[in-house]
């Protein structure tokens, strides 16, 4: 009955907890059981097999009075978790064998269970990779996050056009987390603040109360787990008796709907900020629940000395969006805990880091400093007395500073209060040092270092590509699995005609999958020996979704006119959610959709080139996608792309990527080598020339025959109602500021280099092989150890 992961049990003893499960957890017998209630009772069983470590490491982290790191982010976007700890058990086989003598399909109780979507994209998505590596590594960590209600809208299309609905993950019970209402903690705002001798108590006008709810996240091979701890709202006091007797039900309920709005919904805009009050409000609740939980687990460890919190406490703020962490450790240690100024300043430095995920000045957040006097008041003094010192202490010119035409730049503020500042890929941490932070990296030559991003291999390459796991299992071992680096020994297999045989075998296995999938979801019939070629992110200006569908059209008409040349079969994959108030992006959508009903049906070309664009992307779909993929789509305008993660999952699994020297595409093609890899397109510098030339659309459509094609087609209307199309159109010829006009005949000469390649299937598969043995460095234990190294000094 009580499990120990000192023996891995076996698949009897599966089976036994799991009917133990279904009958005193679900209370159902097996005669009556849902598909539901069959993967609640595997995920108890498989959660009670976690729990042990679990405690185990939290005992050790605190009896050895460890250094701990916290990652405060306002995504995880997790996906889901029953899979990923049966394979990072190693449990696989003995769950197969119980669930098969339980006469349970394995893969319907798995894709029962719906994604954990906390996230947007790329930075939500870095937050789950790097639980799973600090778990992995044993480094004791806990992610902070918020328990968001309702995770990223889904997306369904009608007419082509994106439908966003709700996403109620959480409509269900979640097997997974732990409710601690010991740990609750109450979050503050607006009201205001009062100042007797010189010691200033802020008092709010409402408050919230922070509740944790815990997920282990278990690390390879079992050995440590740490703890995903969201928080939600709760209101202060439930609701309002006096109200309530008089009849007054709506009003009554009142404070309880205002909290619960606080964790309800993850902003889906990841472009844009929105200046809403409710975004300032999530951010302040995560950041101060999470200050004030560390802070309490430091004085218990550690005692009331908060001057070695810095020894004890390292702080990742993943973006600026708990940026705020600055001011409100501030307060907390002088309002609450005594500290003068400069103290309390100078241990939040030590404490704090801050990673950049994007130089788009449209992300960068700014709050106007009116609704930061509302909202936190005491912060905004706080912020104020930052700035001051930092102009005081660096003698930095006027335009340097925090506080600036009416508005707080929450970049600034994570700049000045961390220790290092930390960018995502190389090229991205050179821009971050020449561009957005380039006045104080002159005053701080030393606090910027480059993390290049990482993605963990138990995921993105165990769970999702079964068929190249074992493949490599047999090839070199499964060493692999805890150490990427290992990966470099297929290098010796990459003239091994063996080899390249079944790596293809593994390939075409991914590509059967998909086409049965699309062909049941979307009824689009794929041909397994096409090319894959895959788009899969969100949909934003700068990763050139556009340029992509426009050569797809380009080819289509090239096609057309000799139906009877050589060409290469191809599929063209899209996935990709816009921000529900993202025009240009949403069109593009709207035009890929109208494209592919076009090109689908065209009996002409039908066997050379279909499309898919199956709504919905998300974690679970990537990981059928990227295994499938024979061409990774990694084209976003150079120096836009911070660093990309996708690519690095695409490489991994063996697919060659066509991409721009952006983001960690360098890198990547620096360590496949640049034969093996289809580069095209501006440099960053090249391109920020080329965007100061006026005109510079209109003169590179005049020179593209095949550019002018592709646009007059849409024009024309020969995909749907051109109207739906003209402010795009217009938007290319006369402004197109992420350049798709003047890469586009770099971009559609490099995809026939890609045609071309494609037909020599040996060694295209030597080039898949070489990929996926220099991807060991993408592994995100890698970019961990670089944080613990540079950053957090752990371990
Ligand atoms: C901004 C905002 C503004 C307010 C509403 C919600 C919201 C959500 C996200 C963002 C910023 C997103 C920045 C981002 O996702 N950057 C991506 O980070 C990846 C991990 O480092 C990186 O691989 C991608 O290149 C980068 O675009």
């Amino acid at each position: 009955m009580r499990p120990d992961l000192t023996e891995l049990p076996s698949a009897k003893s599966l089976a036994d907890q799991i009917l133990y499960h279904l009958t005193h957890t679900q209370g159902r017998g097996p005669e009556f059981a849902t598909v539901f209630d069959w993967r609640l009772a595997v995920s108890y069983t498989i959660r009670d097999l976690i729990v042990t470590p679990w405690m185990a490491g939290h005992r050790a982290s605190r009896d050895q009075k460890l250094k701990r790191v916290y990652y405060l982010s306002m995504e995880f976007l997790i996906g889901r978790i029953l899979e990923d700890a049966i394979i990072n058990l190693e449990l696989e086989p003995q769950m197969e064998e119980a669930l098969s003598t339980l006469g349970l399909d394995e893969h319907e109780i798995l894709d029962d269970e719906p994604d954990a979507a906390l996230g947007n994209g790329g930075l939500g998505r870095l937050a789950a990779c790097f639980m799973e590596s600090l778990s992995s590594l044993g480094v004791p960590a806990f992610g902070y996050g918020i328990r968001y209600e309702h995770g990223l809208f889904r997306q369904r299309f009608e007419g082509g056009q994106q439908v966003e609905a709700p996403e109620d993950w959480l409509n269900q019970p979640h097997p997974w987390e732990f409710v601690r209402i010991d740990y609750s903690y109450t979050i503050g705002f607006k009201g205001h603040v009062e100042t007797v001798d010189g010691q200033s108590t802020w008092l709010p006008g409402e408050s919230v109360i922070a509740r944790a709810y815990d997920t282990p996240v278990i690390g390879w091979q079992g050995n440590w787990a740490n703890t995903l701890r969201l928080w939600g709202a709760q209101p202060t006091n439930l609701f309002d008796l006096h109200r309530f007797n008089a009849g007054d039900y709506a009003a009554a309920a009142e404070p309880e709907a205002l909290a619960r709005t606080l964790s309800r919904v993850l902003y889906p805009d990841d472009t844009t900020d929105q200046g809403k009050e409710l975004r300032l409000k999530q951010e302040y609740f995560l950041t101060s629940a999470a200050l004030q939980d560390i802070i309490r687990r430091f004085v218990a460890e550690h005692g009331e000395n908060l001057a070695h919190l810095p020894d004890k406490v390292a702080i990742q703020l993943n973006d600026t969006h708990p940026a705020i962490a600055g001011p409100e450790l501030i307060r907390l240690l002088m309002d609450e805990h005594g500290l003068s100024f400069p103290e309390a300043l100078d241990l939040s430095r030590r404490t704090l880091n801050y990673t950049n995920h994007t130089l788009l000045p449209e992300a960068l957040e700014r709050w106007s400093t009116w609704l930061m006097g509302q909202v936190l008041p005491r912060h905004l003094q706080i912020i104020q007395m930052i700035d001051d010192d930092h102009r005081a202490s660096t003698h930095r010119p006027a335009h340097v500073a925090i506080v600036q035409h009416d508005e707080v730049r929450m970049g600034e503020l994570a700049f000045i209060m961390a220790g290092k500042v930390n960018g995502v890929s190389a090229l991205h941490t050179d821009l971050v040092r020449s561009t957005v932070f380039a006045d104080l990296h002159k005053l701080h030559p030393d606090r910027i270092v480059n993390e290049t991003n990482g993605v963990t291999p138990r995921r993105w390459l165990r769970l999702a590509n079964p068929p190249l796991a074992r493949l490599l299992d047999q090839t070199i071992g499964t060493g692999w699995t805890g150490d990427l680096d290992q990966l470099d020994g297929l290098k010796a297999h990459a003239a091994d005609a063996a080899f390249l045989e079944a790596l293809r075998d593994a390939k075409r296995q991914n590509k059967e999958s998909l086409s049965n999938g699309l062909l049941a979801d979307l009824g689009v019939k794929a041909d397994p020996d096409a090319l894959f070629d895959v788009q899969v992110k969100r949909m934003h200006e700068y990763k050139r979704q556009l340029l992509n569908i426009l050569e797809t059209i380009a080819l289509w008409h090239r096609i057309h006119a000799s139906p009877n040349g050589d060409w290469v079969p191809r599929l063209k994959i899209f996935g990709g959610k816009a921000a529900p108030g993202y025009w240009i992006a949403k069109t593009v959508i709207h035009l890929i959709n109208d494209v592919a009903r076009t090109i689908n049906d065209d009996p002409v070309t039908s066997k050379y080139l279909k499309i898919a664009y199956p709504p919905n992307y998300n974690v679970s779909m990537a990981e059928k996608l990227i295994p499938a993929a024979d061409l990774s789509e990694q084209i976003s305008t150079a120096g836009k792309e911070a660093s990309g993660t996708g690519n690095m999952k695409f490489t991994m699994n063996g697919a060659l990527t066509i991409g721009t020297l952006d983001g960690a595409n360098v890198e990547i093609r620096d360590l496949v080598g640049p034969e093996n890899f289809f580069l095209f397109g501006l440099t960053a510098e090249e391109a920020a020339q080329e965007k100061a030339r006026p005109g510079h659309a209109r003169l590179a459509i005049e020179k593209s025959e095949d550019m002018q094609v592709a646009l007059q087609l849409i024009a024309e209307g020969r995909f749907g109602r051109p109207e739906h199309y003209y402010a795009l159109l217009d938007r290319t010829w006369n402004d197109d500021p992420f350049l798709v006009a003047s890469d586009f005949d770099d971009y559609f000469a490099c995809q026939r280099r890609v045609d071309a390649a494609y037909k020599d299937s040996r060694d295209w598969d030597r080039m898949s092989t070489l990929n996926i043995a220099s991807s060991g460095f993408f592994s995100s234990d890698r970019t961990i150890r670089g944080y613990m190294k540079d950053i957090w000094k752990v371990g």
